[in-house]
């Protein structure tokens, strides 16, 4: 298959970047009135204003005809079909189907998965049930008070991101926490505030082979053991979600105490099947519901909107635009809400670990970049910190502002002025400072004309820089569905864009296996292997050395 950057759209695209690179945004503005309203799109739970970007309309139907070049739209389907469109593990991309409402049949691999996926969600909300109410009881016949998700990466970041975002909506009948990291350092503080008698232990593994995962687990186990509980009480205790069942049976676990995933759910997509149990057991299994329901919503514009007016292909496009032809190689997401303090955390591992490729599905090196580098920060708290390099920094990284009309908590003043912000720094990154502004500012406070002088390079702002605003209503469990998958689709309408696998991970699974050979050589009488780099080789030693001492 020709290279992206052969397409005629492509082509034509790179020629029009030499066009747009002279242009600024804000006189786009000046030039028509009604930008805002052909670069903004009203959603169900948010307002999606894009017209911040460098972009004309000429520059959007070009970025449309590159995704109609590279039939995004075929694409689309063909994932909502369930074809095997993760091409390296041979399985299929089906994350929408644990939020399908149609009440259609889901076939994946030739059978109708919906029984299955709502089975799994039936027990998911009878569990819910139970622990929720008091049924559920631990050893000493006390009702659950703690639940600790064990779990990393994709089994750890959506839960807690979610479980932060909609923290507010909790009727405080349960406190979740959240054991990720192998440093014992995290597994210790969370064990310290909860009680062997009333704590409920989800081990969220899909291969349930995760080092991290397994270790954190067994320590959680033997915590448990040697705190009150016993082998026949761990059921009370201790449930597993995996699609390895056979792995979480021999850990422990009962089989009536496991909820199945799939192999078709890739584990950064997985917070919409049994891998959300914390978001339901914290919100009740109602809020988790409408978590799909809000997600289900944007699956159904993915797939009906026109391309023009479909926001995850425009976000895809937008995305594009920036990184292969204006050649900006970063992307933040800037959250205006502080529940969303999660997000930015979520979102790297999505956009990152899916599109972090440099092959294509040939297996051929790109001849262009493919995902930025995405980062980002609670925005207020960003300004006094790095927004320094956002406004003057020799690079432009372009941004997604997330804010909300309505508080989820709203205390008297604080809104507005957290919403001022918001509305104030995608202005002052478009707008910027110019020379002329600056001496005159300068000139009416009185500062003498020299040091004017000295002072003008360095309070000049360049502006131009492209933000999207994204205006949620309020972070709601529906809202909240729609935005992650919102970005979700964006990855992938991307991921065709570039031509690369968006649903492998060999990357991660290189780090699963690589600590495994290096920790037996960690005890003191084992020998530190010769075949290290001698950079790896001294610090293994000196770490080892040192410990002794
Ligand atoms: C996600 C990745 C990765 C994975 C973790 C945990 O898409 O594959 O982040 O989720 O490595 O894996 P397990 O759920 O198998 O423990």
């Amino acid at each position: 298959m020709a290279s992206r950057t052969e397409l005629s759209s492509w082509q034509a695209l790179t020629q029009h970047t030499q066009n747009m690179r002279t242009r600024k945004i804000k006189d786009l503005f000046s030039e028509d009135q009604a930008r805002f309203d052909k670069f903004s799109l009203q959603l169900p739970h948010f307002l999606f204003d894009f017209s911040k970007n460098l972009i004309t309309e000429e520059t959007k139907s070009l970025l449309l005809d590159l995704a109609k070049e590279t039939d995004v739209a075929g694409w689309r389907d063909k994932m909502f079909a369930g074809e095997h469109l993760n091409r390296t593990e041979d399985r299929a991309v089906m994350h929408v189907a644990l939020r399908d409402k149609s009440g259609a049949p889901i076939m994946i691999d030739g059978k109708d998965m919906r029984p299955v996926v709502e089975g799994e969600l039936k027990r998911m909300r009878a569990l819910v049930e139970q622990v929720r109410s008091g049924e559920w009881r631990g050893y000493s016949d006390k009702a659950i008070t703690d639940v600790v998700s064990i779990g990393i990466g994709g089994s750890n970041l959506g839960p807690l991101m979610a479980t932060e975002a909609l923290k507010s909506y909790a009727d405080g009948r349960l406190n979740v926490h959240y054991v990720s990291n192998v440093d014992g350092a995290q597994i210790a503080d969370v064990l310290d505030h909860v009680d062997p008698e009333t704590t409920l232990f989800v081990i969220a593994s899909k291969s349930f082979t995760t080092p991290e995962t397994t270790l954190n687990a067994n320590t959680a186990r033997a915590w448990f053991l040697s705190n009150g509980g016993s082998e026949d009480t761990t059921s009370r205790h201790f449930i597993a979600v995996s699609s390895n069942v056979e792995k979480a049976v021999a850990f422990g676990v009962g089989k009536d105490n496991i909820f199945e995933m799939w192999d078709w759910v890739g584990g950064r997509f997985s917070l919409w099947s049994a891998i959300g149990l914390p978001i339901a057991l914290q919100l009740g299994f109602e809020l988790f519901d409408e978590l799909l329901q809000g997600a289900f919503e944007m699956d159904t514009h993915f797939r009906e909107a026109p391309l023009e007016a479909n926001a995850p292909v425009l976000m895809a496009l937008l995305g594009v635009w920036n990184g292969n032809f204006l050649g900006y190689r970063a992307h933040a997401l800037l959250a205006y809400d502080q529940c969303l303090h999660r997000l930015p955390a979520y979102m790297q591992q999505a956009e990152m670990e899916s599109n972090g490729k440099s092959v294509n599905w040939a297996g051929e090196p790109l001849a262009y970049p493919s995902c930025p580098l995405i980062w980002g920060e609670v925005g207020i708290n960003g300004q006094h910190a790095f927004y320094q390099l956002l406004h003057q920094g020799t690079d432009i990284i372009p941004a997604d502002f997330i804010g909300s009309i309505n508080s989820t908590q709203p205390v008297p003043g604080h809104h507005d002025a957290l919403m001022a912000n918001y509305f104030a720094q995608t202005e002052a990154l478009m707008k910027g400072i110019s020379a002329e502004e600056v001496r005159a500012d300068l000139t009416a406070k009185g500062v003498a004309p020299e040091r004017i002088e000295e002072l003008v390079p360095h309070k000049v702002h360049p502006g131009n820089r492209p933000t999207n605003s994204l205006l949620l209503n309020k972070v709601e469990a529906k809202s909240l569905g729609a935005l992650i998958a919102l970005y979700e689709h964006k990855i992938f309408v991307q991921g065709i864009i570039w031509d690369v696998h968006s649903f492998d991970q060999w990357g991660v699974e290189l780090g699963k296996v690589l600590a495994a050979g290096i920790e037996p050589e960690l005890a003191p009488d084992n020998e530190v292997s010769g075949k290290h780099d001698a950079s790896t080789r001294h610090l293994i030693e000196y770490y080892k050395k040192a410990k002794q001492q």
